[in-house]
């Protein structure tokens, strides 16, 4: 219905791949999205090679369609996950927080597809010439660790520098973001915080409750100091954190501050003191919806808004 290269390079239905979030999406996430016809990932966040392993095995018992690992390169056990992706034959890797140049030849040379994310043009043409399969170009909207440029600067520069397919990310949720990314010339989307609040998502209840509940300007960039940068929802660690940013405390203080945070918002539910990363977008996500309904609606709207738009010539 609405089939891109990106389909085919990956071998997915349509053009959507879920973000890899750490500690919260899981084997049952990645294989929901999988099943629904995108490309479901396991986000390793800083797990080590093992818990990943048993994650991969987990989503093979759960989906019989292609999905990825998300190896977040800021962790210790970065090496430790690319030998378990190597090793199991993962399909599709994506990477964040860094530059995966090192490990890209031993996968490619396995078949295995790689699919960096960038937050700028010198990265996407480094990736380009170090034979990536295609890049994500993540704007600042996005949760999580972020760049600056915002997706509708940032996707355009990045298709113009490099002949490789360019995936769209940050502050995508439904079909009219589908839409736009298409129409800056991208293959297809990646989302993370519309599949925080779907049904399948293991992360807990007050994480889901939080983005359904959040408003345009609900989120923060806290940790620039720390060279850093994580959007997060706004709460009591939050102000705590600008708090002691306008102190100007160092930034080893302030990494002390957001040690574990994640978990306990994802796993434990603390959304005051946790560390509830989320995108601009949670202001427009206003329920919580199985993964294949997310999908669908999102293609529905797209085709649906191309037609009309064939109207307006
Ligand atoms: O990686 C993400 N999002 C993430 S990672 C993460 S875990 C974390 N927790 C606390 C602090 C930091 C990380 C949570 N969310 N998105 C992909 C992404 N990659 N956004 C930006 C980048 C990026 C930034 C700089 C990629 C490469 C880069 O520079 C690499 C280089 O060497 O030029």
């Amino acid at each position: 219905m609405l089939h891109t290269k990106l389909c085919e390079i990956l071998g997915i239905e349509y053009p959507i791949i879920q973000g890899g979030m750490a500690w919260v999406a899981t084997a049952e996430l990645a294989a929901a999205v999988s099943n629904a016809g995108g490309l479901g990932i396991i986000g390793a966040g800083n797990a080590p090679g093992e818990f990943v392993r048993e994650q991969i095995k987990k989503a093979r018992t759960l989906t019989d369609k292609p999905f990825g690992v998300n190896v977040m390169l800021m962790s210790p056990f970065a090496e430790d996950v690319m030998q378990v992706v190597y090793e199991e034959r993962v399909p599709v890797i994506t990477t964040g927080a860094g530059n995966p140049g090192k490990y890209i030849e031993k996968l490619k040379n396995v078949g295995v597809k790689v699919l960096p994310v960038v937050a700028s043009v010198a990265l996407a043409r480094r990736m380009e010439k170090e034979g990536v399969d295609a890049v994500i170009a993540e704007g600042t909207e996005s949760g999580g660790h972020v760049g600056e440029l915002t997706t509708l600067v940032l996707v355009p520069q990045v298709i113009d520098a490099v002949k490789i397919p360019v995936v769209a990310a940050g502050g995508i949720a439904d079909g009219r973001g589908l839409v736009a990314a298409l129409a800056l010339g991208a293959c297809g989307i990646q989302m993370g915080t519309r599949f925080v609040a779907s049904t399948e998502c293991t992360v807990n209840e007050n994480y889901k409750k939080a983005i359904v509940k959040a408003k345009d300007r609900d989120t923060v960039v806290t940790g620039r100091p720390t060279g850093h940068p994580v959007r997060v929802l706004k709460n009591k660690l939050t102000r705590e954190y600008e708090k002691l940013e306008s102190q100007c405390v160092s930034p080893e203080v302030l990494e002390q501050l957001g040690a574990g945070k994640l978990k306990a918002a994802a796993v434990d539910g603390d959304v005051d003191y946790g560390s509830v990363m989320s995108g601009q977008i949670a202001g427009m996500i206003e329920d919580i919806k199985p993964c294949k309904d997310i999908i669908n609606d999102i293609i529905t709207e797209a085709v649906d808004l191309l037609d009309r738009m064939k109207e307006w010539r």
